[in-house]
């Protein structure tokens, strides 16, 4: 299967240089989008050079930090124009580690969207306490607001099939940022596609600064409630 992995990368300078050659290295038929938002550390310009050596590696350069959200639906909208048949998401920091990519794959032949989970049997975050519990509560509201099935709503690490991206509205998704992940979700399960969870470790980052906010939890709460309206109204 044509995969193209989809990376998100903003001050990530420290974490690509490692994570292109482990991509690029895995023994399945992948292809690698950097969505960089002009990040002022110079990893745009990193990927950059080496996609001059390197063809299964392209880079798609924004003007500055417009999120996380866009961010993906730009690399989704690359991944695509080029024929790709799955798109894997992943963070650039190494939480997601790539030796998982494989077992992904593997359970795309099971499944529309595969998601690389922290709360399924097997899997686990080596988070300091109070990340964990945000990002567990926030699965949690997730989950009971608006009625999901996976155990890990808020993961970034996906395998999407092209014909899940292609029936999602992408234009029409209204949040940015981590929230993003959260709708894509909700219109995912709402189309009844099947959702199959491969468990991870989840670790810390080693290199690099966090880019979540109070700003983006807020920001995070607000879809939920938006989202949960809709459905509550039959309007997803
Ligand atoms: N292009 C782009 N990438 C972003 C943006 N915000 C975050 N990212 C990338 O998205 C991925 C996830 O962001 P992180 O900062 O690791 O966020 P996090 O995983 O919630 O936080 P930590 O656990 O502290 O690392 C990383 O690869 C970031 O570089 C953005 O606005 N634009
Ligand atoms: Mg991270």
């Amino acid at each position: 299967m044509r995969t193209t992995i989809v990376l998100p990368t903003y001050n990530e300078a420290e974490n690509i240089r490692r994570l292109l050659p482990e991509l690029l290295n895995l023994p399945d038929d992948v292809s690698v989008c950097v969505v960089d938002d002009n990040s002022p550390d110079g990893t745009g310009q990193i990927a950059e050079e080496w996609s001059a050596h390197e063809p299964r590696l392209s880079v798609v350069h924004r003007t500055g930090k417009l999120g996380l959200g866009t961010a993906y639906i730009a690399g989704f909208r690359h991944a695509l124009a080029h024929n790709a048949e799955a798109v894997l998401t992943m963070d650039a920091d190494f939480s997601h580690h790539p030796r998982y990519i494989p077992a992904m794959l593997e359970k795309a032949t099971q499944a529309d969207l595969v998601i690389g989970s922290r709360y399924v049997p097997g899997g686990h975050v080596a988070y300091p306490f109070h990340r964990r519990a945000l990002s567990r509560t926030a699965n949690l509201v997730a989950r009971l607001a608006l009625g999901l099935h996976a155990q890990d709503c808020t993961a970034g690490f996906r395998l999407y099939h092209d014909y899940t991206l292609r029936s999602i509205p992408l234009d029409r998704i209204f949040s940015n940022g981590y929230s993003f992940l959260v709708e894509m979700l909700t219109l995912i399960e709402q189309r009844g596609y099947r959702v199959v969870e491969v468990p991870i470790i989840f670790n810390d980052r080693q290199y690099g600064k966090s880019k979540i906010s109070s700003r983006e939890i807020i920001k995070a709460m607000y879809t939920v409630g938006r989202l949960a309206a809709r459905r509550a109204i039959g309007r997803l």
